[in-house]
């Protein structure tokens, strides 16, 4: 057999098994793995002694998306994507947002359109649905999911962006009817508006009072109303971005009640807490992202939740705006209300290195969890698996070497996003990627992005077996 490419020597990891393999791909996929392979006349990767690992797949990320606030996204497909393949992501899913007025069709239109001959990794498209009229409902959501965008966000907050509970229902049936993958941002809005305007009142303005406006029963409550919905419709649902213990014990009761309750944190719940929005100046409006960080305690809810199995995912929730730019998280400038704060953090680059240095280099999570939470889940979830996600043969060959003995101080120079600030500068970690590798090339080696710009492709979904509803099955072939 004939090889383009060998890894030979690693450890190879999946979401359950390691494997001492040699791993053969051709015309960007996995064709063979066994002990010896014959090399012929491909060029041979030695991994002897380093973890090979699926390409990550950050399964929530919002790249070149228009905001509402007149902010602007700071990374483009083009820059995203490089940062993402730099940190190990070879697979995004960002989002495609339905302004008011418009179709869904018009939304997925517009962000082929921003990746199209900039991404330099793979994408697929979550959709945002934001105005779910009886047209949405009926006609384009069933279109959607069975032609390759089969998941969808809903926000029960933001003016801008949020549904009442009667539209979730609806989304919701429409999602159990074709089989698509919900994605609810759970937090309640009439909480977080009236004590916005109770600290305002009282001349709390300051960066810090953002975490004191979005406390944890406002994510508990939503997390409860969200997971009740979910169960009158009997479909499953997604919980973004969860960051409190109180949301997680609401996920796992619901769990141990046998309902189909998926979960998603991110690193900014393990690593920061609600002390670094209380920085000198303005500083603290860099990490200025809702939900807000927590505490210690709630960092170690998080983690236990990562180890025991509640959480499915652990996505970046990247979502870049610049600190020193009018354009950015100064919009209405230093003096303003954290109300205006465009919200959220950057992390694609940053999101598998962090998880692999604190999770399986300090013991808190095995590397097989580690491969689940980063690309198999995701890939699976949302319809991308076995082509994403997974090292078997057939799939893409998208790999990551590990180099699990570099230490890394993180700063926002050695990052390849075009954010100027990382809310993790000065960590010192150990492990990056030394080598990634997206559909048989190498994007990166040598510290260097070698992707070309545009390189990526559009990767469409399929109907993911996990949006079936708990008393429906599945046929095999
Ligand atoms: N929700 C997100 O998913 N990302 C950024 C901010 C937010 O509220
Ligand atoms: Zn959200
Ligand atoms: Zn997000």
């Amino acid at each position: 057999m004939k090889f383009d490419l060998i890894i030979r020597g690693g450890k190879v990891v999946t979401a359950t098994d390691l494997m001492s393999c040699e791993i053969g791909i051709r015309e960007g996929r996995i064709v063979a793995m066994a002990e010896n392979l014959d090399s012929g006349n491909a060029d041979v990767i030695d991994a002897a002694g380093r973890w090979v690992t699926p390409g990550g797949v950050d399964g929530h990320c919002h790249l070149d998306q228009p905001s509402n606030d007149g902010s602007k996204a700071a990374d483009d497909f083009l820059t995203g994507t490089r940062s993402a393949i730099a940190g190990g992501t070879t697979t995004v899913i960002p989002f495609a947002f339905q302004f008011r007025g418009k179709s869904l069709d018009a939304a997925v239109t517009d962000y082929h359109e921003r990746a199209s001959g900039k991404a330099m990794a793979d994408y697929a498209f979550h959709l945002i649905v934001t105005d779910p009229t009886p047209d949405v409902i009926e006609r384009e959501i069933p279109e959607m999911i069975r032609n390759g965008y089969p998941s969808f966000k809903m926000y029960m907050t933001y003016n801008a962006m949020k549904l009442n509970d009667r539209q979730i229902l609806e989304v919701l049936a429409a999602a159990r009817e074709n089989q698509g993958m919900a994605m609810i941002h759970a937090e309640n809005s009439d909480c977080i508006s009236w004590l916005t305007d109770q600290l305002e009142k009282s001349g709390k303005i300051e960066p810090r009072y953002h975490a004191a406006s979005r406390p944890s029963p406002v994510e508990r409550e939503a997390t409860h109303r969200a997971i009740t919905l979910s169960e009158l419709v009997d479909v499953p649902i997604l919980i973004v971005h969860v960051s409190s213990r109180e949301a997680v014990e609401e996920i796992r009761r619901a769990q141990g009640r046998g309902l189909r309750i998926y979960a998603e944190t991110c690193p900014q719940y393990l690593f920061l807490t609600e002390s670094d929005l209380d920085k000198p100046g303005f500083e603290g409006a860099k990490c200025v992202c809702s939900p807000p960080p927590r505490d210690k305690a709630n960092q170690q809810v998080i983690w236990d939740g990562l180890r025991n199995g509640t959480f499915q995912v652990f996505s970046s929730d990247h979502a870049p705006t610049r600190f020193d730019d009018p354009a950015g998280k100064k919009l209405k400038g230093e003096n303003s209300s954290f109300r205006w704060i465009p919200n959220g953090i950057p992390g694609i680059e940053t999101r598998m290195p962090l998880l692999f240095s604190e999770g399986v280099m300090k013991g808190r999570i095995d590397i097989h969890t580690f491969v689940s939470l980063t690309a198999t889940n995701p890939a699976k979830i949302y319809g991308l698996h076995p082509k994403k996600g997974s090292i078997s043969v057939g799939s893409d060959a998208d790999l990551i070497i590990w180099d699990h003995e570099k230490l890394v101080k993180i700063s926002n120079n050695l990052l390849h996003h075009n954010v100027d600030y990382t809310p993790y500068e000065g960590m010192e970690i150990r492990g990056w990627p030394d080598t990634v590798i997206s559909r048989g090339e190498v994007v990166f080696a040598n510290s260097q992005v070698l992707a070309e710009e545009g390189r990526g492709r559009f990767v469409p979904g399929n109907l993911p077996a996990a949006a079936l509803p708990i008393n429906r099955t599945i046929s095999v072939i």
